[in-house]
């Protein structure tokens, strides 16, 4: 008897029994303990294929937009920030993106710190070449205000294209726990060389899922190997939140007609509304607002 079977919490429910059946607990307490985890490829029911056939779509779409011819991306040099242009809205350059977007066990962790009502926001590719600076501390759950932090508005899904075997790779970089502050970084704690917070590194091969809540503070170090980082940066978040791309102009509905999950997950918005709401679109934000699984 597991307390999912009394079915007296329907939105957590079937939430934990799909989480119990993939083998991720071990992961939602890392995410309420350390407000991050890596899951390994294994456990995301991924296979090599899928993480060549993303990196692949990353690296094409990169080319294609920006005029480059980027190579092996095992040796190949690139100026900083060159590759990092024209990276979002991914969906329709390949539909490696949809599976990645819409990955079974990912959607099950990101329900349990979004809710059932999680909304994708956006994605953007990260390539990173050797040199560069590190990027400062800070929490990706923009505008909520301290106090607000009780629950995951936002969180972030990141799927791991190549190796991240230690910090000469340039991983992202995590304040564990700091998730539970509940608020933005201020000036002084955002310098990974001088904040008093310890910091450590993301760890992972390719085809891991590091996930974390929005409001755990993460930085990224310098890469000092060879050859390139690529990661596939994807941002859930709660359904009153502003979504970073407009699927409704962006996307072309045939896309969401294919796809169900995906139609579920770009969410359809109450707001902004003319002479009045929609009574469906407005019943379930309603719903949202009983249950933080919701
Ligand atoms: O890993 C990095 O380079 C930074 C990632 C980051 O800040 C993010 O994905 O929100
Ligand atoms: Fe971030």
């Amino acid at each position: 008897m597991s307390m999912a079977d009394y079915g007296a919490a329907p939105n957590v429910d079937p939430l934990f029994k799909e989480l119990e059946e993939y083998d991720l607990m071990k992961h939602v307490v890392e995410l309420e303990a350390y407000g991050m985890t890596v899951v390994p490829p294994d456990k995301m029911g991924v296979s090599e294929d899928f993480i060549t056939r993303l990196r692949d779509a990353i690296l094409t779409a990169c080319n294609k937009r920006n005029g480059l011819d980027i190579g092996d991306y095992r040796t190949a040099a690139l100026e900083p920030n060159k590759a990092g242009k024209r990276s979002w809205l991914l969906l329709e350059e390949d539909e490696v993106f949809v599976e990645a977007a819409t990955n079974p066990r990912m959607l099950a962790l990101v329900r349990w710190l979004c809710g059932q009502s999680a909304v994708f926001s956006g994605h953007t590719w990260i390539i990173k070449p050797k040199g560069g600076a590190n990027l400062g501390l800070h929490s990706d759950a923009h505008g909520i205000p301290p106090g607000g932090g009780h629950i995951a508005h936002v969180c972030n899904a990141s799927w791991l294209c190549t190796d991240y075997d230690g910090p000469e790779d340039g991983p992202t970089v995590f304040v564990p726990g700091s998730h539970r502050y509940g608020r933005a970084t201020l000036p002084h704690e955002t310098d990974i060389d001088k904040t008093p917070f310890k910091v450590v590194p993301l760890i992972g091969q390719a085809g891991s899922l590091a996930l974390w809540h929005g409001c755990t503070w993460h930085a990224s170090v310098p890469r000092t190997r060879d050859g390139l980082r690529v990661t596939l940066v994807q941002v859930f978040m709660r359904r009153h939140m502003q979504r970073i791309t407009s699927w409704e102009t962006e996307l072309s509905p045939q896309l969401r007609e294919k796809y169900p999950e995906l139609d579920r997950v770009l969410g359809r918005h109450m707001y902004p509304f003319k002479y009045g709401p929609d009574p469906k679109l407005s019943a379930e934000m309603v719903r949202t607002g009983t249950d933080p699984f919701a």
